[in-house]
């Protein structure tokens, strides 16, 4: 009997760690989750685009992603549910070279077309996600995408900023407030340590009113709404690594289409409060 005890012990232990597995279904990479008190802000920018007209805006106090979705939160993901993302379906994603490409082979693992790898960017921000897959992202975490006017509020708090950290335009430097382009639109830069994706929350000089890091630069970040400028398409906010300063503005809005993926749009989850 004794012969055996060991190999029975043995197999309970492995029956628990795989039910243990089975039923792990939360990340493992907990969101850092930072509170934003809500109230009334105006939302917009008297000398921006026509899109940016400003108005007054309540939002509710809600919770929001202290940094992008990264790489290793997004392959967590992958890992538990086998999910594949919109660029892999359709076997290409969109690469910035001072214009947009579509390139075959590109997706959030190889993010600058076939032959670029993620390797050494697990902390970096996922790119080449759809708006439909960030949302299945959050969701899979319990939360959801932000809609545009909490991803503004948490972005520039009730001051008017035209910048998370202020008014004053990003500088390049050791000092910068964020990750993005030349001044003279918009080519992919250096300068402020990073040409295209930056770890997240590598610019703590930028960061918002609560805390929150890379709202401008670094990866544009999808939202819950629709883009109001293009039929169908969802709308982006805080411009990327490849974008001057007035695209980084807490303000500037873009719309892409819900299925592609690109090099430069990443996105953040958000949360009702409590
Ligand atoms: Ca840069
Ligand atoms: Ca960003």
């Amino acid at each position: 009997m004794q012969e055996y005890s060991y190999p029975m012990r043995t197999s309970v232990f492995l029956l628990s760690l795989i039910c243990l597995l089975a039923a792990v279904q939360a990340p493992l990479i907990a969101a850092d989750l930072v509170a934003v008190p809500g109230g009334r802000f105006v939302m917009g920018d008297a000398e921006g685009e026509p899109d940016e007209a400003p108005k007054p805006v309540e939002v509710a106090p809600f919770r929001l992603m202290r940094h992008e979705v990264t790489n290793a939160q997004f392959a967590e993901f992958v890992a538990s549910t086998g999910y594949r993302t919109d660029p892999e379906r359709s076997g290409a994603g969109y690469a910035w070279d001072g214009r947009w490409r579509l390139v075959p082979g590109t997706d959030w693992r190889h993010p600058y077309g076939p032959n670029s790898d993620i390797e050494d960017s697990a902390d970096h921000p996922v790119v080449q996600v759809s708006a439909r897959d960030a949302a299945a992202y959050c969701a899979w975490t319990g939360l959801r995408l932000p809609r545009e006017a909490e991803w503004e509020f948490a972005a520039r708090g009730t001051d008017g900023r035209r910048f998370p950290w202020g008014d004053a335009p990003p500088q390049a430097g050791p000092a910068a407030p964020a990750n993005f382009g030349t001044v003279a639109c918009c080519t992919a830069d250096a300068g402020d340590g990073y040409p295209r994706t930056a770890p997240v929350g590598s610019y703590p000089a930028g960061a918002s009113p609560y805390g929150i890091l890379d709202m401008a630069g670094n990866v544009w970040e999808w939202t819950a709404d629709a883009y109001p400028g293009a039929p169908g398409q969802i709308a982006l906010r805080g411009g990327g690594w490849g974008n001057n300063p007035y695209c980084l503005r807490v303000s500037y809005r873009h719309g892409n289409p819900p299925d592609i993926g690109l090099d430069m749009v990443g996105f953040r989850c958000a949360a009702d409060t409590g």
